[in-house]
């Protein structure tokens, strides 16, 4: 099933998402949900607060060296930590929670990640370049973070400048 994406300036984007504690079917249900609303909304990551569920779980499906995105290399994310980043990378990002707006964000270029997989089995995992950016970028949403938080003092006030133009020239 398809479920409604909360955007920008939503509150509820600001939760702190909680530890995933039961891997039952509810869990399931709400990656598989997940998984078809990334899809349908083109995205190559999602946090499940994006969908107003306040849990510590994500997705990752990035293109492969074709531009396609195969089910086989997603990535559910479950209770995640970094436990070691190196370097820094910029990367013009986006989020389905702050459509048609993208600017670039720095980041660490390389990080050590820990996490659970949907049956709670523990993984490590060392990522770079996109990977990298993406499990940074969904990571922040379980803390209540969005990417125009890490902009530039300057490009956050053009992405403000920018939104309320918008919402005047969608009430005409
Ligand atoms: C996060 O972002 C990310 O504005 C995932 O109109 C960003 O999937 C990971 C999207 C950068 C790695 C690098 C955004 C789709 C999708 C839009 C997304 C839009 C349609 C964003
Ligand atoms: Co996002």
């Amino acid at each position: 099933m398809i479920r409604e994406i909360i955007t920008y300036p939503d509150k509820r984007l600001h939760q702190n998402s909680k530890d995933v504690e039961k891997f039952d079917e509810e869990l399931h249900t709400l990656l598989d949900d997940m998984y078809e609303t990334m899809m349908a909304k083109n995205g190559i990551g999602l946090a499940a607060i994006q969908v107003a569920v306040p849990l510590r779980a994500l997705l990752i499906l990035l293109p492969d060296e074709n531009d396609e995105q195969k089910k086989e290399n997603l990535i559910e994310v479950i209770n995640p930590k970094i436990i070691d980043k190196r370097g820094s990378i910029v990367y013009q990002e986006g989020c389905l929670s702050v459509p048609e707006y993208y600017d670039d964000v720095k980041r660490a270029e390389w990080i050590a990640v820990e996490y659970q997989d949907r049956d709670g089995n523990t993984i490590k995992k060392e990522c770079d370049g996109l990977l990298a950016v993406a499990f940074q970028h969904e990571m922040d949403h379980l803390d209540g973070h969005l990417f125009i938080e890490r902009l530039s003092y300057l490009r956050r006030k053009k992405f403000e400048k920018e939104w309320k133009k918008r919402q005047r020239a969608k009430k005409k």
